[in-house]
């Protein structure tokens, strides 16, 4: 599954995963052997491969000709892409989708191969050993795309209120590979059209930007998600030839003091953040799987979901749209010390992200703020340069959301100055034995005295505590279920009460497997601060968030 509605009517395009495709590791004791595997997948899941670190070449076969596109939603962690035995595409990071163009492709049967490659290695300064796995796979959808000389990439909306009437601004690419004729070019928004007549591309991507207005549309907010179809086509000696359909809401997201407005009116988070893993399917979750997530998110009374700590799939956030539930999400980091910033590829790869990340996503309108780097060295001059230089390209891209990153530097952080809504991870009674309310309060009030990010909204984007399912325990022993349940409590009486906060992400949803090498301190080699665990079985700590979040 690609999007949860149709994106071509034109353009013809074909879903290559879906089904078995070859799977052959190329390292270890099994390397060479073939298997038939289902994709999307990690290997992960697969018998005999639970552990496996290296590459693994899944192949397939479609028959095509012409210029071909071929989108893969997201390889875990690094891709190479083969086309009849010929490179066509590498990409770091697992998160995010890429694509490749392949013109002139002769008619017949062609082979492709993706190498995915697990291993930690300075060439992947973003998967690291970390709190949470690294998987293996083709862990997202593959798209054939056919293609003519030129084709819309993507249309960007941006909607303003003024005056009761919406003004949608559309930015729409269009990438230009051998077109010499001019184009037309119609978007269509509800009852309105902009036409771009007699366009004539020049080689690579053209900006085509235009502005509509609309009276009688209704807004998007968690309470009433109405989407629109934003449907791109293109039209050459009056006959279309290519079309892009996306998915948008009208709304508008702003900080006004201490407040995250959607829409004029002021949000109150109440979420959780929450990691793309299972145990059967590692993080490649198929579409059932993440609709479940979100019913038990919706149950818990939970009005939001961070994406901790990377980009999530669209389909996730297809459904976050259709069903009100708002997302922080964020580019692909998680506790990146000095040292590891400082690897060469870093800003490279986190920048890439970052565009990768808004340029697919930017349409939906769940997406509320954007957020980078979680945890990494932000108490330092070296990684305050790296976070300036992403929130300067994170606005450059997107002007229409806030943006923020979630810190654990207590009262060491010096780049409060730089994101719109200053954010903290922090974990009162699990890690440390300060009362919730005032370690809170102390940290809230040095932001205001100390600090650049005086006046700006507050959010907590991680509270929580482990609590090891079917560990039960008369005293509340840590790790007990009693222990989990008695703790966030505490925390999220303190914060739901907190009057300058904007809202709370609990840390986190469920039960996560993580890197091998950091198992110490992690029973059961997993981070076990789930409201739910794996299998997302309920904890006696279920009940604790569900009353507290409805209350
Ligand atoms: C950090 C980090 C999370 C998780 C958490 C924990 O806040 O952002 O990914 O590791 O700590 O469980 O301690």
């Amino acid at each position: 599954m690609v999007r949860t509605f149709t994106t071509h009517h034109i353009r013809r395009q074909e879903e290559l995963t879906g089904k078995l495709w070859h799977f052959t590791p190329l390292q270890g004791e099994l390397a060479g052997r073939d298997y038939r595997v289902p994709t999307p997948s990690c290997w992960e899941t697969y018998p005999d491969f639970g552990q496996y670190r290296g590459e693994g070449r899944y192949t397939t076969e479609f028959e095509g000709e012409g210029n071909l596109r071929i989108v893969c939603k997201g390889v875990s962690h690094t891709a190479t892409v083969l086309l009849d035995g010929r490179c066509i595409a590498e990409h770091c990071n697992a998160y995010t989708a890429f694509s490749a163009l392949v013109r002139d492709v002769s008619p017949g049967v062609h082979k492709l191969e993706i190498i995915a490659d697990n291993r930690f290695s300075e060439k992947s300064a973003l998967h690291v050993p970390n709190d949470y796995m690294s998987y293996g796979g083709v862990s997202r959808a593959v798209v054939r795309e056919q293609i003519e000389n030129s084709f819309i990439e993507y249309i960007h909306v941006t909607p303003c209120l003024a005056e009761g009437c919406w003004h949608a601004r559309v930015e729409t690419a269009v990438q230009n590979l051998a077109e010499t004729d001019p184009v037309d070019l119609h978007i269509r928004i509800a009852d309105q059209t902009l036409i771009f007549s007699g366009q004539t591309l020049s080689p690579g991507r053209n900006l085509l930007t235009g502005e509509l207005t609309l009276c009688n549309v209704a807004p998007w907010s968690p309470g009433t998600p109405a989407l629109y179809d934003v449907i791109g086509k293109l039209y050459k000696n009056g006959q279309p030839f290519d079309d892009l359909i996306d998915r948008f809401g009208f709304r508008e997201v702003r900080v006004e003091g201490k407040q995250i407005l959607l829409n004029g009116s002021p949000l109150h988070i109440k979420g959780l953040c929450r990691h793309e893993d299972h145990p059967q399917f590692g993080c490649a979750l198929p579409f059932a799987a993440m609709a479940a997530d979100l019913a038990l998110i919706r149950h818990m009374g939970a009005n939001s979901v961070r994406t901790a700590h990377y980009p999530n799939d669209e389909v996730f956030l297809d459904l976050c749209d259709e069903q009100g539930i708002l997302v922080w999400e964020e580019n692909h980091a998680r506790g990146l010390t000095l040292e590891q910033m400082q690897n060469p590829h870093f800003e490279s790869q986190a920048e890439q992200v970052i565009r990768e990340m808004i340029e697919l996503h930017y349409n939906h309108p769940s997406v509320y703020i954007w957020g980078i780097l979680n945890e990494c060295a932000s108490e330092s001059e070296y990684g305050r340069e790296c976070y300036r230089q992403q929130f300067d390209l994170l606005r450059s891209l997107d002007v229409s959301r806030p943006c923020s990153f979630a810190s654990c530097k207590f009262k060491s952080d010096i780049c409060f100055d730089l994101p719109d809504v200053v954010s903290y991870n922090i974990y009162p009674l699990w890690y440390h034995d300060t009362p919730p309310a005032e370690y809170l309060d102390d940290l809230y009030n040095w932001v205001q005295n100390e600090t650049g990010g005086a006046g700006k909204p507050f959010l907590i984007t991680e509270i929580g505590a482990g609590g090891i399912y079917g560990c039960r325990s008369s005293y509340a022993t840590k790790w007990s279920e009693e222990s989990q349940a008695r703790i966030l409590q505490k925390q999220l009486e303190a914060v739901l009460s907190y009057p300058d906060c904007a809202g709370v992400y609990i840390w986190q949803f469920c039960d996560i497997r993580i890197s091998e090498e950091c198992w110490f301190g992690r029973p059961r080699t997993m981070n076990n601060k789930g409201i739910v665990d794996e299998y997302r079985r309920p904890k006696l700590c279920y009940e604790v968030v569900k009353r507290m979040f409805e209350s």
